[in-house]
């Protein structure tokens, strides 16, 4: 039985996923919360401990060189990417923000491999902590939604190709 201050049931089934979960260091105050709230998810949507595989980055930017580099070693459903920028008084932010969504797009589309965004672009650092929190708003906890979603969503799309042209479900 659930509390009402417990965020709602992770929807799909993640018995069968190997998910990687790459999260950046920079701002870790917040990501860590993003990680939690990712892993949580994974475990409530019934992901096997040793399914779930963590990887650290310096900071947003590499996030989808690691990402890229996950999803090249074929051993995982999906990758759940995870970071947080807060906007400084230089353009640095735009720079990191754009490089990391174009980037994990790319990484996605060219490896086959689903991803998750899940990398919060906010003004401020309470903007942050809000979307990083133990309930049903946490960014992470989002992310891994998605992920497990997609992952599921490209294996029935996989398996309905070798079914005879025609059949529908
Ligand atoms: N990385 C972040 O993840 N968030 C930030 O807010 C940030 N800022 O503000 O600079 C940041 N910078 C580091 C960057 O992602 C790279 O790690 C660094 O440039 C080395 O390549």
């Amino acid at each position: 039985m659930r509390g009402q201050d417990q965020p709602p049931a992770v929807p799909g089934d993640a018995s069968r996923l190997r998910i990687a979960i790459i999260v950046a260091r920079f701002n870790a105050f917040v990501t860590d919360r993003l990680r939690d709230g990712a892993v949580t998810a994974l475990r409530e949507a019934g992901a096997a401990e040793s399914a779930i595989q963590i990887f650290s980055v310096p900071g947003a930017f590499e996030i989808p060189q690691a990402a890229r580099a996950a999803a090249e070693t074929g051993r995982f459903d999906a990758v759940v990417c995870l970071g947080c920028l807060i906007r400084g008084e230089t353009p640095h932010f735009d720079y990191i923000a754009s490089a990391a969504a174009h980037g994990i797009t790319a990484a996605a589309g060219e490896t086959g491999v689903p991803m998750a965004f899940g990398v919060l672009t906010a003004n401020t650092t309470e903007q942050a902590v809000a979307r990083a929190g133990e309930g049903a708003d946490n960014k992470g906890r989002e992310a891994a939604a998605a992920a497990i979603e997609m992952a599921t969503l490209y294996r029935t799309l996989a398996a309905s190709e070798s079914r005879p042209s025609g059949f529908r479900v």
